[in-house]
């Protein structure tokens, strides 16, 4: 039995042909928690969170969580957000060292994608591709392995103000954002950070920019899955930017869930390439 498991940092995509579980990240105030799952209303989350004076916090899911999502499966491939702002990858490493001491035949693969939301879509895709042709188990890493190297994500946001309040960026970087009609373009860096590229002047100009940077970044008219926060007008005119100029691109949009919206909060959009 395989098993395909992501965290929800993710949005829990539904993919055809796909069977995968989901370990949901947890938002909390002091008040309420939210759990990351499909039955997440994101918009309520927003609202409430929004209306909210306190603090805000996150939690990745723990190792005896990613543990239980093993199941009994002698196969793994987990998937999990960026080690570089997250807790979620070692927790999914420590569950792989307790699961191979009751189950020392297993093969469990854990992927960092170093990214976050529609880049470990681009992963899951891949993990389908390459698993349909029943390739052994070694071969499948290797192959996902090597499709990281020449994945992407960019992104635009309206605020970092969570970002900044959990430490995940500077204060000093966040202070300089929140002026109305600034959008922060940036990029996941090499070690999985949040890297600032650009500060636009509104939303034109932030896809002008993030369509540049992603054809710098070798996009060729590949696969490009995209996420939004709420702000699905601005994922489809980015798509038309798209297609204006990769008429054959594999464009798919969807909905941040409630990680990905938390943190990139609303009117954000986030694009995951292939590069050539
Ligand atoms: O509590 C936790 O372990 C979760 C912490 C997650 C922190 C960052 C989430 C970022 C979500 C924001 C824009 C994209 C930044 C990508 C940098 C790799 C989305």
């Amino acid at each position: 039995m395989t098993h395909f498991i992501a965290d929800s940092s993710s949005d829990h995509p539904v993919i055809a042909g796909l069977s995968v579980r989901y370990v949901p990240l947890i938002i909390s105030t002091e008040e309420k928690s939210f759990t990351d799952n499909a039955l997440l209303n994101v918009s309520e989350m927003l609202d409430n969170l929004a209306s909210y004076k306190g603090r805000s916090y996150t939690a990745c899911p723990s190792a005896g969580t990613w543990l239980s999502a093993f199941g009994n499966a002698d196969t793994v491939y987990a998937v999990t957000i960026t080690s570089g702002l997250s807790g979620s990858f070692n927790a999914a490493m420590a569950a792989r060292e307790l699961y191979l001491q009751t189950h020392p035949d297993a093969k469990i693969a854990v992927f960092d994608s170093l990214s976050t939301g529609p880049e470990l879509l681009l992963i899951l895709e891949k993990l389908k591709e390459l698993t349909d042709q029943n390739l052994p188990f070694d071969r499948v890493v290797d192959a996902v392995r090597e499709y990281q190297r020449k994945t992407r994500l960019f992104f635009a946001l309206q605020s970092l103000h969570n970002l900044a309040q959990n430490g995940r960026v500077s204060k000093v970087a966040a202070a300089a954002v929140g002026m109305l009609g600034i959008r922060i373009v940036g990029t996941a860096s090499p070690t999985g950070t949040l890297a600032q590229l650009a500060k636009c002047r509104g939303d034109r100009k932030a896809m002008r920019e993030m369509l540049d940077l992603i054809r710098q970044a070798g996009y060729a008219g590949g696969k490009i899955r995209i996420t939004h926060v709420e702000n699905v007008n601005l994922a489809e005119s980015f798509a038309g930017l798209i297609r204006e100029n990769w008429p054959n691109a594999d464009i798919a949009i969807a909905p941040s869930g409630g990680l990905c919206s938390y943190y990139a909060e609303r009117g954000a959009i986030l694009a995951a390439i292939e590069t050539a």
